[in-house]
This record gives structure tokens, sequence and C-alpha cells, in this order.
């Protein structure tokens, strides 16, 4: 397929993540763009993390940071989940060594005082962001020769941004969340109908900026019983993933339904994503098995492994790569890079799975 900026011929995460199985995999990390590099750390210097979001000069060197030290095959957005109910009107704060605070949402009135019509306007920078980051991607990047890395835009998914907006930050159980699901459900299901379709449509101005695929990150699905996961869970994502088909259907969606266990099989058949992101808990051939063989699959390294480095990582690193073999596989982890890994691990992990 040719675009503006190239053919996708060189981009081996998006060809794999339209179905390919390439070898070795293809790899990038969730946060690699954060506080485990160093220049990452001296950026946060000078600026608060919001103002690094919603600059598009420091956005941009963000996101570029891990491509230009280990050539990743992907490039993921830097901004945050919770840009979305901060452009709705909701105060959010991130504070130092404990996270976001926001004005807890627990009524309808609460709701009520959400605007749906300023994302467009607050989240103009995030698209700026997109279109210097793809412009920089056609060319030289570090190692990462032109047109070689595929941008990745994201959002929350509905469940897990709801969870942040009515707890009013987080937490290890959500509780207020889960209550207000079962005790109010009408209000819930506003809001999580209110958060499909705003995640909806900004993942389209996501894919309009330059973005190639897309990620949704359901960090606390795993909180929910089975008929729960359905509403909150497989419900919205399907309702996202079919509005962004019919208007980009050769964008890939990547679900990330953390800590579905069980449930995973079916959110893959149910929601119509095309690749599934696995935690660090899910066994690759495992799933493998339970799935569509067209479905890509992601991850699922432990970040403790890549801090921990050495023999222990590396033996963990290529039984997953091996997993993967003969399917669409991206290598990723199972959750984030925790941020007191030392950057030299990461260079160790991409040496090792990049030999043939
Ligand atoms: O200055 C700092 O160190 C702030 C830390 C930080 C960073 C680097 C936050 C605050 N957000 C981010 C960036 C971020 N967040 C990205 C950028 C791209 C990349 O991966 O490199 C992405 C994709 C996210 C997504 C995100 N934010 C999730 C989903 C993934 C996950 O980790 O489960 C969640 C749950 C958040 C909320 C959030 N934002 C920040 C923090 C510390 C948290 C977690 C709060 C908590 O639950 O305790």
């Amino acid at each position: 397929m040719t675009t503006t900026h190239g053919t996708d011929e060189n981009r081996r995460l998006l060809r794999t993540l339209k179905g390919e199985a390439m070898w070795p995999p293809p790899i990038w990390l969730m946060r690699q763009a954060g506080r485990f590099l160093p220049e990452f750390r001296a950026l946060r210097e000078k600026a608060d993390f919001l103002t690094r979001c919603m600059t598009p000069d420091l956005a941009t060197e963000i996101t570029l940071q891990p491509i230009r030290r280990f050539a990743m095959d992907g490039a993921i957005l830097f901004s945050d989940i919770l840009i979305l109910p901060w452009a709705m009107g909701q105060s959010l704060e991130f504070i130092e060594k404990r996270g976001p605070v926001l004005e807890p949402i627990r009524s309808a009135a609460d709701l009520a005082r959400l605007d749906p019509k300023r994302i467009a306007e607050r989240t103009a920078p995030v698209g700026e962001t997109l279109r210097r980051v793809r412009k920089a991607l056609g060319e030289q990047v570090g190692a990462a020769a032109p047109d070689t890395v595929t941008l990745i835009g994201f959002a929350g998914a509905p469940f897990t941004v709801g969870c942040y907006m009515v707890e009013g930050g987080g937490s290890r159980e959500f509780a207020q969340t889960r209550l207000m699901a079962y005790r109010e459900p009408a209000l819930f299901d506003r809001l999580i109908d209110l958060l499909t379709e705003t995640t909806a449509s900004m993942l389209a101005d996501q894919i309009e900026a330059g973005a190639q695929a897309v990620m949704l990150f359901d960090s606390w699905a795993g909180l929910l019983p089975p008929q729960e996961f359905r509403r909150h869970v497989i419900n919205p994502t399907r309702q996202i993933v079919s509005y962004l088909k019919g208007r980009y259907p050769h964008v890939p969606v990547i679900g990330f339904p953390r800590l579905a266990g069980v449930m995973s099989p079916e959110y893959a058949r149910e929601t119509g994503v095309d690749a599934m992101a696995l935690d660090t808990g899910a066994d690759l051939t495992t799933v493998a098995k339970q799935v569509s063989p067209n479905l890509v699959l992601q991850g699922n390294l432990d970040p403790v492994s890549v801090l921990a480095g050495g023999e222990g990582m590396l033996r963990e690193a290529l039984s997953i790569r091996e997993a993967g073999r003969g399917r669409a596989h991206v290598f990723n982890l199972g959750h984030g890079v925790l941020p007191e890994t030392p950057h030299e691990h990461v260079g160790e992990l991409l040496a090792a799975l990049r030999k043939v």
C-alpha cells in the first residue's frame, strides 16, 4: 500500500499488525518513552507532565527518544489516557510519586458538567505532535532508516478511563467505580457511552493526523466479572472498533484487556480487534490455541525480568519469541517498562531478540 510517506514494505510492525508472520518479530515496548531513559528525565525537569503532553515540540521529542536510542519498530505517541477527561473539562493534575488526581465524577450533575465539544480544540496539539512525528519518521532517526517505524496512536478504553474519572485517581480496586456500575447502572452506562463516542472520534482524529495503528488500553478490565466485562469492556470496544473499521479499514486496532484471563478469547472473538496484547500472566502458547489464527498477538515479557536483566531476562524473552514463531506476533512487555529499569538491559534485550 502506498502512503504519502513511502510504502509500508519496510514497516515490519505494520505488516505484522496486518497479519503477516515475520521473523524475528517486530518489537516495541509499552512505556518505552519514560523515566527509564536519561534523556526523558532531562526533559522532565523542564515542564510538568501535562505541558509535556500538550507541547508538540516536547511530545515529539519524547516520542522519538526510544527510536533514536533503540530503533524500536513502533513509536507510540507520548500522551496519556487521561487527556480525554481533561479535554472534556474534568480537572486533572499529575502529582509526583502519587500519580494522576482528578475531581471525581459521582453524580448525574458531575457528568453533565463534562463538555465533549471542547475535545477537538483541547487535543489539537496532539494532532500536531502526530504530524511532526510522522514527518520525522520519514527520515533517518538514530539507527532507524526512513519509513521503517510504525506510528501508534492510543486511547484508554472506556472502562479504564471511567475508573480514573469516578475514583478521582489511581487505585488497586476501583471500588467506587464498581459500586457505581451496580448501584447506578444507568448513570454508569451514560458515562461509558460518552467515553465510547469520544474515544472513537479522538482515535479517528489521531489516524487523520498520521497514526498508522491504534491501541486501546484497558488496564483494569480484569476487575470485572463476566457479565460486567461484556457490558463495559467488550461492548464499548466493539463499538469503537466498528466505528474505526467503517472509516479506516486498513488501520490495525490493538486491544489490551489487561488481566482478562479466561475472558480473553471472547474479547478477541467479539470486539473485532486485529491484535490482542497479552499481560504478563498470560501464556502465549495457550492463548494462541484459543483464538483465531488470524488474530495478531502482542506481548508479553515480564517487565520485572527487564529490571533484573541478564540470563533470566534473555531466557524468558527468547522463549516468548519462540512461542510466537509461525504466527503474526509483536514482541512487547506484559505491562509498561518499570522506571528503575537500567536502559542497558533494554539494549541487551533488543540485541538478543534481533538475532535470527
Ligand atoms: O513524568 C512522569 O514520569 C509521568 C509518568 C507517566 C508517563 C510517562 C504518566 C502518568 N503517563 C505517561 C505516558 C503514557 N501513559 C503513555 C505514553 C506512551 C508510552 O507508552 O511510552 C501511555 C501509553 C500511557 C497510558 C496510561 N496512562 C495507562 C494505560 C497503560 C498502563 O500503564 O496500564 C494508564 C493506566 C495511565 C494512567 C497514568 N498516567 C500516569 C500514571 C503514573 C498513570 C497510572 C496511575 C495509576 O493507576 O496509579
